[in-house]
């Protein structure tokens, strides 16, 4: 069969040089795009040989790891739906993605093995395992140990551009998650408007310090440097003295503001450090003016902001050739329509009001996973999906983020949404109510404070409280710092004003003295 240009595999290898380099691993090894082939055709095969169908899910939590990248692309020529989940989860909060997803297969790290075993019988999910490679002698789980003699020869499973590729949960307003399925044309298109825009080519050679169960380390940056036939440098996570040892043999690097305001806070981050590079760019969260205009004064680089959400992939980018201003995310990326609408009517908003942004084009979703009213609530009648988040387009057509509608925490790039730590906040013993709130922490961007009222007469504590939480959910989304309060303030409608208990504790993080 010749390759499709519409599947997701096939689309982003088209022009690729096998021979050429693809990766630059921590543990010495290199990987070019034929090992690419091989690796993702072996674990095509297996997964075939354990029974997948084209439209299964294939849910992993992984260390990072080539491989499991590999697992990915495997995943997608074998025509199923990869499910990458944050290994930070607690088996608590995994089991709702598997119960809620149902994969033929899930592969968990083999240190957590013990812990999901009944879980998968249970659900009549298959089981695996996948660490991380060593050597030839010592196992890193089933999959690797079986992917060494299965074939590396696989003819991709036909699928259609409206086909799902990939499930990536992202949490709700309501505090119950949602997956958002991601066509193979979702990702291919996005991946291939970006690789043109932001110039990259088979010379580059990307930094990847970002974690691959994200839209941003999983698409952004890995589909955009294969459609391009470059190479990375793919460390394991994003540690200071690495990234600076690594970033004179790089072109490129894609960050989270915490990386960048990590490096800033380096002497050793300097402008001889940074002069082969030919761009940083940075998304997932707001980059403060500030930390834009230092990196430029440090490096003489401008930091390239764009704009992405999980359902939409990437949906404006600053320009490559162009002013790329402090504070903005650009323009929308070609191919996407953006608009601004009154929250309220949904009336289109003319330039400079600020409104919630809505965008319609090829990179956004085909909806969430069995979930279709929540799905039409988010999607205005003529196909423009609901961001939820507020801004503006300027008079010269920058796109503004100016805050958000809904109410979502976002810290050192992870999405963490107050119902969920709120509903998990009031079932503990003593506690009547809580709110919990975002304020400005000095290496995450935004930090999660709980506040609660006790039940009358009861006794809580902070430590009572974070202790008991300590393995219900994922650690960076436990409150790391909790008040306790005699009650909530409350506007007349009886809902509680979080904009002043930002305002009370927005300090937390910045100084030890909080305002009362
Ligand atoms: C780690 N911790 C955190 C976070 N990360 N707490 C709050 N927020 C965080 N993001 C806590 C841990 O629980 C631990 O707590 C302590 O910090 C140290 O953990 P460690 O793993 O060593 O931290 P780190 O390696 O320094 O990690 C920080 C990080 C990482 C490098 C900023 O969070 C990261 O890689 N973030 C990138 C997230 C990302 O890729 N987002 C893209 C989403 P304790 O010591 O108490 O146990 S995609 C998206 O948003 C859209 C589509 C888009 O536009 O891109
Ligand atoms: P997620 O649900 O993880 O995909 O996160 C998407 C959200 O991250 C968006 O809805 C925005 O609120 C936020 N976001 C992404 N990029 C930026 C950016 N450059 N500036 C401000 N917020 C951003």
């Amino acid at each position: 069969m010749s390759p499709d240009p519409n599947h997701l595999f096939d689309g982003l290898l088209k022009n690729v040089n096998l021979e050429h380099a693809f990766a630059q691993l921590d543990d010495g090894r290199w990987y070019t795009y034929n090992h690419v082939m091989e690796v993702s055709g072996r674990f095509a095969n297996m997964l075939v040989q354990l029974g997948l169908q084209p439209g299964d899910r294939v849910a992993a939590q992984i260390p990072k790891s080539i491989e499991a990248l590999m697992l990915y692309l495997g995943t997608v020529r074998a025509g199923g739906v990869f499910l990458p989940l944050n290994n930070a989860y607690t088996a608590g909060e995994v089991e709702y993605f598997l119960d809620n997803a149902t994969p033929r297969v899930f592969v968990c790290d083999p240190a957590r093995q013990p812990e999901f075993e009944a879980l998968a019988q249970r659900l009549g999910v298959r089981l695996e395992t996948m660490g991380v490679w060593k050597d030839h002698q010592t196992s890193a789980g089933t999959m690797l140990d079986a992917g060494t003699v299965s074939s590396p020869d696989f003819t991709n499973v036909e699928r259609g551009p409206d086909d799902l590729a990939a499930i990536l949960y992202t949490s709700g307003t309501t505090g119950r998650s949602k997956g958002a399925m991601l066509t193979h044309d979702n990702l291919l298109s996005n991946a291939i408007v970006l690789k043109d825009l932001w110039a990259f080519t088979e010379e580059d050679v990307l930094l990847h310090a970002l974690p691959i169960f994200h839209t941003h380390g999983l698409f952004v940056a890995t589909n955009t440097i294969m459609a391009a036939g470059g190479q990375m440098i793919f460390l394991p996570g994003f540690k200071i003295d690495r990234v600076i040892e690594c970033l004179p043999g790089a072109t490129a690097m894609m960050g989270v503001p915490t990386f960048y305001t990590r490096l800033l806070d380096d002497e050793r981050f300097t402008r001889d450090l940074t002069a082969h590079m030919r761009l940083f760019v940075s998304g997932s969260a707001p980059l403060l003016a500030e930390t834009h205009i230092e990196f430029e004064d440090r490096t003489g680089h401008r930091i390239l902001e764009r704009y992405g959400m999980t359902e939409t992939n990437m949906n404006t980018s600053n320009p490559y050739d162009a002013d790329r201003r402090a504070g903005t995310v650009g323009f929308p990326l070609p191919g996407v329509s953006l608009r601004v609408s009154d929250p309220e009517t949904g009336d289109t908003l003319e330039r400079d009001k600020i409104g919630v942004i809505e965008v319609k084009g090829p990179n956004v979703f085909a909806g969430y996973w069995q979930m279709p009213e929540k799905t039409s609530e988010e999607f205005r009648d003529d196909g423009f999906f609901i961001t939820g988040d507020l801004g503006k387009v300027d008079m010269d057509g920058y796109v503004h983020i100016v805050g958000r509608a809904k109410d979502l925490i976002i810290s050192g790039g992870y999405n963490i949404y107050p119902k969920e730590i709120e509903l998990l906040l009031d079932e503990q013993e003593g506690v009547l109510e809580s709110a919990v709130i975002g304020v400005t922490h000095p290496d995450f961007g935004e930090g999660v404070v709980g506040v609660v009222v006790p039940a009358n007469g009861q006794a809580v504590s902070e430590a009572a409280i974070l202790s008991a939480i300590s393995d219900k959910i994922a650690r960076f989304k436990q409150p790391k710092k909790i008040y306790v309060v005699d009650e909530l303030p409350r506007n007349t409608m009886g809902k509680v004003q979080k904009n002043i208990l930002r305002d009370t504790y927005g300090n937390t993080f910045m100084s030890e003295e909080v305002q009362t």
